[in-house]
């Protein structure tokens, strides 16, 4: 029978399950990525109301234990730095409000020596650019409250130019519009103050035609649904203030179809194994669409707005004054 609900307990057991069963197949298969995988999990559990089942002793450690010298975190113990990983290490520090034990300031330097003269940002000492990683950079120094570190405006200016004639964007100029990379676009250039040079008719036009029969999205044209599209598209429909622009129900009823009724947590489509991924991007759509019982989830920096009202610098974002140029009223 299709479920009619979000099986909110058992996603919470799930998470708790995997992330604590290190012979598991998921856990062998995210090692280089441990380090987003903890704040995957870290988040659907907040989501879900369900912080405190976690071990927040042993994650700040490995926390800690994956930052180097020069301030960045690699994806997992001894593994090379990357920006990637640095937005995740500052996003679960601050899920376990612990900031403090971080070194945030050599973190802001990390970030700051990796934008180059056009405003994009390399992703690790390697040079490999994407506006992936110009979000990750924006958002962790928003989090952090030192946008002041970097040249805001070039980084919007680089963001901007990666935009298409179809109103999407891409991972570097010219590149295909792709809902993940929307998502980075929009949160990049609404915390660079930015979000006024975004194409908003066109670009949620776009957005909303990625809902298929199923009600679930897909990422691009002529492409599958998959659980994580709930949160890459829908996050930006939120952000732009267009999220009445999809059936929030019938995409509800998509990611139902996809947990596992016995064992928890969600899987990318129907039928499919689940993983903490998609699980922590279905709650996250629900939370959105405002499920009743999950904590709200802030579309742009991607972190519960109880935690983003908690830090001094860096208010959730309120999409009335974003979508309006600085200084006009
Ligand atoms: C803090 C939430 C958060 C993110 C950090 C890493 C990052 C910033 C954003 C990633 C954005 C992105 C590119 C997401 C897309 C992931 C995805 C499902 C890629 C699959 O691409 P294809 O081509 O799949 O394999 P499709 O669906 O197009 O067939
Ligand atoms: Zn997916």
């Amino acid at each position: 029978m299709a479920e009619v609900a979000l099986l909110t307990a058992k996603h919470a057991a799930y998470v708790k399950r995997v992330s604590e069963d290190s012979e598991s197949y998921e856990y062998a298969v995210s090692e280089h990525l441990r380090m987003s995988g903890v704040y995957w999990g870290l988040s659907a559990m907040y989501l879900l109301g369900a912080l405190d089942a976690m071990d927040a002793d042993m994650i700040a450690r490995f926390v800690v234990s994956c930052q180097h010298e020069c301030g960045g975190f690699g994806g997992n113990v001894d593994h090379d730095p990357h920006l990637l990983y640095t937005l995740s290490a500052v996003q679960v520090m601050l899920l376990l409000g612990r900031l403090e034990q971080i070194d945030a300031q050599r973190a802001v330097a990390y970030i700051a020596a990796l934008q180059r003269d056009d405003g994009s940002f390399a992703g690790d000492e390697w040079g490999e650019v994407d506006s992936r990683f110009s979000y990750c950079a924006l958002n962790a120094l928003s989090l952090l409250g030192r946008l002041d570190a970097v040249d805001v405006g070039r980084a919007a200016n680089f963001v901007a130019s990666c935009q298409n004639f179809d109103g999407g964007y891409g991972a570097t100029p010219g590149g295909e519009s792709h809902a993940g990379q929307i998502f980075c676009c929009v949160g990049a250039l609404t915390i660079a103050s930015a979000a006024h040079r975004i194409d908003r008719d066109l670009l949620c036009s776009w957005l909303c035609e990625r809902q298929l029969p199923s009600g679930g999205l897909n990422g691009r044209p002529e492409k599958l649904a998959d659980v994580c599209y709930s949160w890459w598209v829908l996050s930006s429909l939120s952000a732009l203030d267009r999220l009445s622009w999809i059936d929030g129900s019938a995409l509800m009823g998509f990611i139902f179809r996809c947990q596992d009724a016995e064992g928890g947590g969600i899987a990318d489509k129907p039928e499919d194994v689940p993983d903490v991924f998609h699980t922590f991007f279905g709650v996250a759509g629900c939370s959105l669409l405002g499920y009743d019982g999950l904590k709200r989830i802030d579309p742009v920096h991607a972190m519960p707005v109880e935690v983003m009202e908690r830090l001094p610098h860096a208010a959730p974002w309120g999409h009335a004054a974003a979508l309006r140029p600085s200084g006009s009223a």
